[in-house]
């Protein structure tokens, strides 16, 4: 799939991509613009010449010639508009929030020019490239705008004002809350009123959102509409390389693969939960109370480990402490994670990579804290991150390294149009590969533990890592149904919270803690919500990680259960990863993951077989527990 992505309506994953910027000067330069499919106009803006219309048959060497010229414009304007974006969300104010609305409406003009144009050739018979690359460029845009400038730059406006709102935290009041504390808080705080107030706190600050989505909804429908779909939830799942209608079907294909495991963790995690904070508080037959799980989304569980830990002699390793005891720096932390890359055989990221990435938050402005990953040109690789010395953030850091990985490995040998990753999944999937060997052998090899665990590690070990991986599952799955909803118009905006959380609590069995109501808007207190990343992709990356996993064990000849895999320092595996990320998107996902694994379909059984051990534990302690919600 592709992404001419860039922030805000070209905003991808938390990895910014190129051919976005591309698209900027595209409007400004006269490159011949194939206009209804008979009409090619073409007329520089600054000179008075009358317009020339000339009806012409459009033909397969007018294709190429298309798909060549929208290669050199995007090519020409990523960094500039890239750089625009970078500045807004490492300085939010006003100021900078202008401009990048500026860029992000140019940016969504080209990208709908671009994608108009692309459609004149659909009917021709074309080489699989030129097929391959025009689609691209109708599928590059998050939120298309409908051909109209006025409209264009409200979305641009709008998509702008959500995203600073969200970085800056304060409420229509201007009482303003610090994510990172209220994260803190809900993560270490045992105490059932503060975990509640900082909840509570958060999602103060989104109910100013509502209207603008809700316009911005309307917009985007108009937009995608123009190009040919139903509504931009539709036009969002076309882009899997199948009819969109199978992608979803799909979807749900493997969450059904996964459910009984999932479920499974959640029985045993409320029993807990219910033995620590009583009756009143965890019901056992209701979903789980939102706050209650160690993070402000209860997305993932890793911070209550100590509460759900089956007994052992040895817990699983605290690598929190670990990097505490041993002294660790933000950067160290990159550093080390750099490294992992480079014992695959990866080159080192370049020094601009160390000289312009945010890695701490600063005490004087405001940024965009959400970890992201950016590729501003071929050579020019960031993060940004407000990073803290925990578990948790050395697992982003490998999240974001593997982005910007997989960028330079495409960009240095795709076309501008196949510099992506295979689908949104796969760039999702490839530092969380990595972190899977993040094992106590490896932390062994480089000196953060002293001593390896023996085997009656291994279940505290897999209860940690299904915390963080296998509670993501659901809610993984359920943003983006929401959002489908909402662009499709079942989920209509005076029913926008209420449909939250009752998919909250379908698919999550988590519910909200406190009473609310459509004064609220909950599903803006999630950064990809005001941002519009599409969030399938992470519930895609979180079975594909597995499978990656268990395809680059084999090849380095790991023996034994997959989880005590580690692939640091084998080549072998660095060669057949970098192989996949080369490919970039210049093929259909389902054949970068057969070279990848022999496997054409997404397949849950790797994640399951990681996890037997765990599975077969939880379902002995479920076994008098009435289980379900
Ligand atoms: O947004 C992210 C990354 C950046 S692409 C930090 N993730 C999702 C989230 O935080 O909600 C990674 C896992 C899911
Ligand atoms: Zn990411």
């Amino acid at each position: 799939m592709k992404k001419l992505t860039v922030p805000k309506n070209y905003k991808k994953h938390c990895e910014l991509n190129n051919h976005a910027d591309r698209l900027a000067k595209f409007s400004k330069t006269c490159v011949f613009l194939a206009v209804a499919s008979l009409t090619i106009a073409c007329q520089p803006s600054e000179t008075a010449k009358p317009e020339i219309e000339v009806k012409v048959e459009l033909t397969a060497t007018d294709a190429k010639k298309f798909v060549a010229n929208a290669e050199i414009s995007l090519e020409n304007d990523y960094e500039l508009l890239n750089k625009a974006f970078w500045v807004q969300a490492n300085f939010v104010n006003d100021d900078t929030n202008a401009l990048a609305a500026k860029a992000g409406e140019e940016a969504t003009k080209m990208g709908v020019e671009l994608a108009i144009g692309a459609q004149k050739f659909d009917h021709l018979t074309l080489d699989f490239d030129t097929r391959r690359k025009l689609n691209a460029l109708k599928q590059g845009l998050v939120l298309p705008a409908p051909n109209n400038d006025a409209k264009t730059k409200e979305l641009a406006t709008i998509t702008s004002n959500l995203d600073a709102t969200y970085a800056k935290g304060c409420t229509a009041d201007k009482e303003c809350f610090t994510l990172g504390q209220l994260s803190e808080t809900l993560a270490n705080s045992d105490d059932e009123a503060a975990l509640l107030a900082a909840w509570t706190n958060w999602r103060k600050v989104s109910p100013q959102m509502r209207g603008g989505y809700q316009r911005m909804v309307e917009i985007a429908n108009e937009g995608s509409r123009d190009l040919g779909y139903s509504d931009t939830g539709a036009f969002w799942r076309s882009k899997y390389d199948m009819p969109a209608d199978d992608f979803a079907a799909d979807m749900d294909r493997v969450w059904g693969q996964v459910k009984p495991l999932y479920d499974s963790l959640q029985c045993h995690v409320r029993a807990k939960l219910n033995q620590k904070y009583g009756d009143d508080i965890v019901s056992l037959s209701e979903p789980i109370p939102a706050h209650l799980l160690g993070n402000m989304w209860a997305q993932s569980w890793e911070n209550i480990y100590d509460d759900v830990a089956p007994p052992s002699d040895t817990p699983a390793i605290d690598v929190t402490s670990r990097l505490a005891a041993k002294h660790y720096t933000e950067i160290e932390m990159v550093r080390t994670a750099e490294n992992f890359f480079k014992s695959l055989g990866f080159n080192s990221l370049p020094d601009s990579f160390w000289e312009k990435s945010l890695f701490v938050k600063p005490r004087d402005r405001d940024v965009q804290c959400h970890a992201s990953a950016w590729d501003l040109s071929t050579t020019d690789y960031r993060i940004k991150m407000c990073i803290k010395r925990t578990a948790e953030d050395f697992s982003v850091i490998h999240h974001e390294l593997g982005h910007n990985f997989y960028q330079r490995a495409y960009n240095l040998k795709q076309d501008v149009l196949y510099r992506g990753s295979a689908n949104d999944g796969f760039h999702e999937a490839i530092g969380d590969t990595i972190s899977l060997s993040i094992t106590p052998k490896y932390l062994k090899e480089i000196g953060l533990i002293e001593q390896e665990p023996d085997a009656s590690g291994d279940l505290p070990f897999l209860m940690k890592k299904a915390l963080e991986g296998v509670s993501f599952l659901p809610f993984g799955l359920l943003v983006d149904k929401w959002r489908w909803g909402v662009f499709n118009g079942e989920i209509p905006a005076e029913q926008y919270n209420q449909a939250w959380w009752k998919l909250r609590e379908e698919y999550q069995g988590v519910k909200a803690p406190i009473e609310r109501t459509e004064s609220d808007f909950d599903p803006g207190a999630k950064y990809h919500v005001p941002g519009n990343t599409p969030y399938s992709r992470y519930f895609l990356a979180r079975i594909l990680q597995f499978q990656f996993h268990r395809e680059l064990c084999k090849i380095s000849g790991s023996e034994g259960p997959l989880h005590r895999c580690s692939i640091y320092g084998n080549k072998e595996a660095g060669k057949k990863l970098n192989a996949m990320l080369e490919m970039g998107s210049s093929k259909p996902w389902q054949d970068a993951l057969e070279a990848m694994t022999g496997q054409r379909e997404m397949d849950a059984t790797a994640i399951i077989d990681y996890f037997a051990p765990l599975k077969t534990w939880l379902d002995e302690q479920n076994k008098t527990r009435q289980c379900g919600w």
